[in-house]
């Protein structure tokens, strides 16, 4: 590996001795390494390599250049504190391909934590914050100026579609094993498929949109835990509001991980809910229409069923799109997302209360 990450830090002009690398452990679908060198003054310098995974992104040149303007247009309004800035080759490119096909880019480092899950509702708080800010900053970005990195990466009825015919086909024999999941997820497709279907009929517009709202994709500053910048711009795009901030409710509330194997243990927490939807509402509830701000609490059930389907349509076909570390791993991540998911369901009445409440306070 050492090898390789040398042979990228030279595409990308880094100067100074190669020291070595630490592998992040963040992230279901690149590989993403901290590259050290040696500066001629003696002290060490970071940089952040990551090589993009190209079967989930099958156009990665259009991705770079989506993930390139939206970091200037983002650099261009902050008077201080740090950015994420991408480093080019010489041809000027952010990117390079290795003899292998792999794509690969460079980034500044960031000292920061980041944290894979917080009982901190101040963190959790300000989670909500930096993504209706990321939102709020690109509000006045022409959507029609991206690429759609991932065609239909939200369309959930077309997620499900995928989800029953892989089923159908079944080509490694696993789908008895799943019938309970595939039943749940039969028995609510009306419902989760609402956001898309009311985009479809012009009622939701399009934004340009995060699409992987995590917390894990917001650095912090480690003696602070001021949010300092959003980072993982693979899946910026056109998309709907509720996307982010459903995606940001489903990993930040839940009780427990992503991938918990107690499901049952899985549960949107009131109180997580209530910091992070304080927090993204007082950046963006200004901007939201009425259908939006309407549809927000129904947005955390359909991108959980959404993503249930994704983890177990995976499954299915074998473990093609996500890092497993396990035999079972999308099952699991599954089975804890729907559990998720059947939680959600029953709290979504007093979500979209707390919701209206939260718009009325900061909309005057
Ligand atoms: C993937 O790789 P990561 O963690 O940034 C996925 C998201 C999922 C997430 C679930 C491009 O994100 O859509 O919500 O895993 N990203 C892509 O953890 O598919
Ligand atoms: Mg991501």
């Amino acid at each position: 590996m050492d090898k390789k990450l040398e042979e990228i830090g030279r595409a990308f002009r880094i100067k100074g001795d190669y020291l070595g690398y630490e592998k992040i452990k963040v992230g279901n679908v690149n590989q993403t390494y901290k590259v050290t060198y040696r500066q001629p003054d003696g002290s060490p310098k970071h940089y952040i390599v990551q090589r993009v995974n190209t079967y989930a992104f099958r156009r990665p040149e259009e991705l770079m250049h989506n993930a390139d303007l939206i970091t200037e247009h983002i650099r261009a309004k902050k008077q201080e504190g740090v950015a994420l800035h991408f480093h080019h080759t010489r041809e000027r490119k952010t990117y390079v391909y290795d003899e292998e096909g792999g794509f690969w880019r460079l980034t500044n480092y960031i000292p920061s934590v980041t944290y894979s899950e917080s009982k901190n509702v101040e963190v959790l708080r300000r989670t909500g914050e930096a993504f209706g800010a990321f939102q709020r900053k690109l509000a006045d970005f022409p959507v029609t100026g991206l690429y759609a990195t991932i065609p239909n990466f939200h369309n959930t009825p077309k997620r499900l579609e995928t989800l029953f015919a892989d089923a159908e086909r079944d080509p490694l024999g696993r789908a008895a094993e799943v019938r309970e999941e595939l039943a749940y997820i039969a028995s609510v497709r009306g419902e989760a498929e609402t956001l898309t279907r009311l985009h479809e009929a012009g009622k939701l517009p399009l934004r340009v949109t995060h699409n992987d709202t995590k917390i894990n994709n917001v650095l912090f500053n480690k003696d602070t835990d001021e949010a300092l910048v959003i980072v993982d711009l693979d899946t910026v795009m056109p998309g709907l509001v509720g996307h982010d901030f459903g995606d940001g409710v489903r990993f930040a509330a839940n009780r427990v991980a992503e991938d918990c194997p107690h499901a049952e243990e899985a549960e949107c927490d009131p109180e997580r809910f209530r910091a992070f939807t304080e927090g993204f509402l007082s950046q963006t509830a200004d901007l939201l229409t009425e259908a939006e701000r309407g549809t927000l609490a129904l947005s955390v059930f359909d991108i959980t069923v959404e993503l249930a389907s994704r983890f177990l349509d995976d499954y299915i076909v074998g473990d093609k799109y996500f890092n497993i570390d396990y035999p079972t791993h999308n099952l699991v991540r599954a089975r804890c997302q729907i559990a998720l998911a059947k939680d959600v369901h029953q709290k979504l009445p007093e979500m979209q209360a707390f919701i209206d409440g939260c718009c009325a306070m900061y909309r005057f």
